[in-house]
């Protein structure tokens, strides 16, 4: 199979012909990597589309802050940031998808034309999400998650991090898809940073190929994160601010088009736009001059 062709496609939602580009959109005062910049309405709906004038195919709009430790805010409160931006996002034409544990907050956000739902949870943290998305016919991102955690257990253990991602990811995708959600509707998503050190992230980009086996396209979420932090950090080992972090996210959204990514969703896009056409203006020159056989390759 050809990487292009292994890219996969996502029954309810347009289809491209390269890794789509996610531009995310936080409506809160607290998210890690964007600050509370984007919190007011109005400001968060011109922001979607600068986004999309930038390059990005999908706009995800969340109203509440995923970073470990960080404190949930109540349902009314999520509703009341998310909603009126999808539907102004949603009515401009734009596709949008909703990041939210909550299935009250992901029934409201498809009532307001999200057509897509990004639950980091994979459905755990609200027993409602499965029933509602499969009711709704929604498309569900799957990430993998092992809780609310604190502490220690923020950064995770594994014994070989692939392995157990792949197979905790591969559990989830059949409880959702024994909840009635539709395997052509789900997406999966190796969730860089959440209970992973900065080196489980690196391994899990290293072998993209793992997860795409599941068979399901997969979404990869590097923007800004720790692990590029540390990869970045100077001698002092410092790392850079996360504001200092889109080159690095444009340099992951490069690797993952190019090892067959469906979508990377960032908060920069203008780079990641570029990087992507790029990967697919690659592919398609490898398509063209591969050889066809062993014969013409000698
Ligand atoms: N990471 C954040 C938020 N939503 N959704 C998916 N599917 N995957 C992720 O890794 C993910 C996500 C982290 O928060 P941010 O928006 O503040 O970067």
């Amino acid at each position: 199979m050809s990487k292009q062709s292994g890219r996969g496609h996502v029954a309810g939602l347009p289809e491209w012909d390269r890794c789509a580009v996610m531009g995310v959109v936080n409506v809160t005062p607290d998210s890690f990597s964007d600050g509370g910049r984007w919190f007011e309405a109005d400001t968060a709906v011109k922001h979607g589309l600068d986004l999309v004038a930038q390059g990005a195919d999908l706009v995800d709009v969340g109203g509440e802050s995923t970073r470990p430790g960080a404190a949930r805010v109540d349902e009314a409160e999520e509703l009341r940031r998310v909603v009126p931006v999808v539907r102004e996002l949603a009515a401009e034409g734009v596709v949008v998808s909703v990041d939210t544990l909550r299935a009250r907050v992901a029934e409201q956000a498809l009532a307001a034309g999200a057509v897509l739902v990004n639950d980091v949870s994979g459905g755990l943290a609200d027993p409602r999400m499965v029933p509602v998305v499969a009711a709704a016919g929604a498309p569900f991102v799957v990430m993998h998650w092992r809780g609310f955690l604190q502490g220690d257990a923020v950064r995770g253990s594994y014994q070989d991090v692939v392995a157990e991602v792949v197979d905790e990811l591969h559990a989830r995708v059949q409880a959702v898809r024994e909840g009635g959600v539709a395997p052509e509707r789900i997406v999966v998503d190796p969730g860089l940073g959440f209970s992973k050190e900065a080196r489980h992230d690196l391994e899990l980009l290293a072998h993209l190929d793992r997860l795409r086996a599941l068979g399901h396209p997969v979404l990869v979420a590097a923007s800004r994160k720790r692990f590029l932090g540390r990869v970045l950090a100077g001698p002092d080992g410092a790392p850079p601010p996360a504001r200092e972090r889109d080159a690095a996210t444009a340099a992951v959204s490069a690797l993952a088009a190019h090892a067959g990514a469906w979508a990377v969703r960032v908060h920069e896009v203008r780079a990641t736009a570029d990087a992507v056409r790029v990967a697919r203006a690659v592919e398609a020159a490898g398509a063209a001059t591969a050889p066809r056989t062993p014969e013409d390759a000698r």
